[in-house]
């Protein structure tokens, strides 16, 4: 495959590079995109050295697929260019999520929707992704009526200049660019994204309408409260289900256990749960503190934890990748 990874010099295009190496992605030419601040500057992947190219001259390589991690407005303006000459596109911002033609895609809840047709593909939002891959098989099984969530999101998913602020913060320093409008060490912001007309973020309605599309079901209750905290690891989720129907513990453990890329850390006698200090680089997502919600019938509360950066962002592009490739349905680029 002929990659580009657009947004290459960024904190998840770094992450995207690891990843497509731990996998083993099969890459033939590799194709680094960012702005034109970062033309010619060099990035090594697999002991080979490749320079930034801008994305005008990535278009024109006509790449197999192009996973952009470079913020919406770059997506808006550029995936549909790379679109037009048959390069697919992974894009892990919010740009195309809601568009009802554009599939948003968790591979182990509805990969199989892609078709060869799907030239621009989205990327869920990181504490969309965790949440769902934990809830489809339970949405499935007992049907979800309403979700309450709180998150304890990692300052790496705002990006470079949020670790930034983080660490020169905790060396006792004062950020001269800092990515939150208050200090994130030894804080909690609660505040991931903008704030919206509703007064909700931008960030907290983003996991009631990406969650109510990939699980296809636009009349579940949801209502988030999105929080930032000094955490490096991943993001964190109590999450609080109300289903339709009757569910025992058992069943949902059962049910979970069968969840590829999903690992059960529950054994609260042995201090076992979740932990972004456990989650860090790793590609599944964790889930325990499994419990029934006493105040109401048929309520389960549980904690989802993942790398925001892995599962969140880069591991779940690639897996898209994974599966086109598999299915053969990239690789079909029009070639000059
Ligand atoms: P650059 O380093 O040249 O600014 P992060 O979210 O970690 O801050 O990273 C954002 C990524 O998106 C970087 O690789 C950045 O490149 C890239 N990027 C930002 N704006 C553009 C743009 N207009 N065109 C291409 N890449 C962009
Ligand atoms: C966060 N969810 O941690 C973000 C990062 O919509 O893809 C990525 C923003 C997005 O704040």
């Amino acid at each position: 495959m002929k990659v580009a990874v657009v947004g290459a010099t960024g904190l998840v295009g770094g992450v995207m590079f690891e990843v497509l190496e731990a996998h083993d992605f099969p890459i033939t030419e590799l194709l680094p995109v960012a702005s034109e601040r970062s033309v010619g500057k060099e990035i090594e992947y697999r002991g080979k050295i490749h320079t930034v190219i801008s994305l005008q001259d990535a278009v024109d390589a006509r790449c197999d697929v192009a996973i952009f991690s470079a913020g919406g407005s770059t997506s808006l303006e550029w995936a549909p260019k790379f679109a037009e000459v048959g390069t697919v596109v992974i894009d892990n911002s919010s740009a195309w999520r809601m568009d009802p033609a554009k599939k948003l895609v968790v591979p182990e809840v509805n990969a199989d929707q892609l078709t060869a047709e799907d030239l621009i593909i989205a990327n869920p939002n990181c504490s969309t992704i965790q949440m769902v891959v934990a809830l489809a098989p339970l949405h499935k099984a007992f049907g979800i009526k309403r979700l309450v969530i709180s998150t304890y999101q990692s300052f790496t998913g705002t990006g470079v200049k949020a670790v930034r602020q983080y660490e020169t913060e905790r060396d006792g320093g004062k950020s001269e660019e800092p990515a939150y409008h208050y200090p994130i060490f030894e804080n909690c912001i609660p505040h991931c994204d903008v704030f919206l007309d509703n007064d909700y973020t931008k960030e907290e309605m983003k996991l009631v309408h990406e969650t109510r599309k990939i699980l296809g079901s636009n009349d579940i209750a949801i209502t988030a409260t999105a929080v930032r905290v000094p955490v490096h690891g991943g993001h964190s989720e109590s999450i609080n289900v109300e289903f339709e129907r009757p569910f025992t513990i058992a069943a949902v453990r059962e049910l979970l256990a069968e969840v590829p890329g999903l690992v059960l850390q529950d054994d609260p006698a042995n201090n076992v749960y979740p932990m972004p200090l456990l989650a860090k680089h790793r590609d599944e997502v964790f889930v325990g503190r499994l419990r029934r919600d006493e105040s109401i019938e048929n309520g389960l509360n549980m904690w989802v934890v993942a790398d925001n950066l892995r599962k969140g962002a880069a591991t779940n592009a690639v897996q898209i990748a994974e599966y086109l490739l598999e299915n053969k349905l990239i690789g079909t680029a029009v070639t000059a």
